[in-house]
């Protein structure tokens, strides 16, 4: 009984659910246009984003596209790409994220939250997300996918130059 009332609601919530997101997307990609500089990175099967490093300059906007091109489902080979403030652990934060790998990827926690510089949601083969930030004090960033058991093998740096 109880999952019938779910999937009622289900039912009902995903068309509007799904404009919602479309909107999202749309207005994304606008805020991108936008931006000074666009950086687009891919994340595979294999666990590799195709950038291993990029470079921008404090205080520029950034669009950050992340693509995971990848065919195996999101269950298996989820992907996003988050950006760490210098000196967070990134393997703990990842493991903190881990109740949420279907969707966010990050840890509840307001505390560690704050060590997010920007971040794309946990997405499955073939889809994106573009997500604008403004490049932060100069420094070298760190950026891991926290999908479990990627942090080790799937991460980069940004730099970022001073102005
Ligand atoms: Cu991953």
């Amino acid at each position: 009984m109880k999952t019938l009332i779910m999937a009622t609601g289900l039912a009902l919530l995903a068309p509007t659910a799904l404009m919602a997101q479309e909107e999202k997307a749309a207005e994304a990609k606008a805020e991108a246009k936008k931006a000074d500089v666009e950086v687009v990175v891919t994340g595979n099967d294999q666990m590799q984003y195709d950038k291993k490093e990029f470079t921008v300059t404090e205080g520029e906007t950034v669009a950050l596209t992340f693509k995971n091109i990848g065919k195996l489902p999101k269950i298996a080979m989820g992907h996003n790409l988050v950006i760490l403030e210098p000196g967070t652990n990134s393997m703990q934060f990842a493991m903190a994220g881990m109740a949420n790998k279907d969707t966010t990827g990050l840890p509840d926690d307001e505390e560690k939250l704050k060590a997010v510089v920007a971040a794309t949601k946990i997405l499955g083969p073939d889809e994106e997300e573009t997500v604008t930030f403004t490049a932060p004090a100069p420094g070298k960033y760190e950026y891991v996918c926290t999908f479990p058991g990627h942090a080790a093998v799937m991460k980069g740096v940004m730099t970022v130059e001073a102005k």
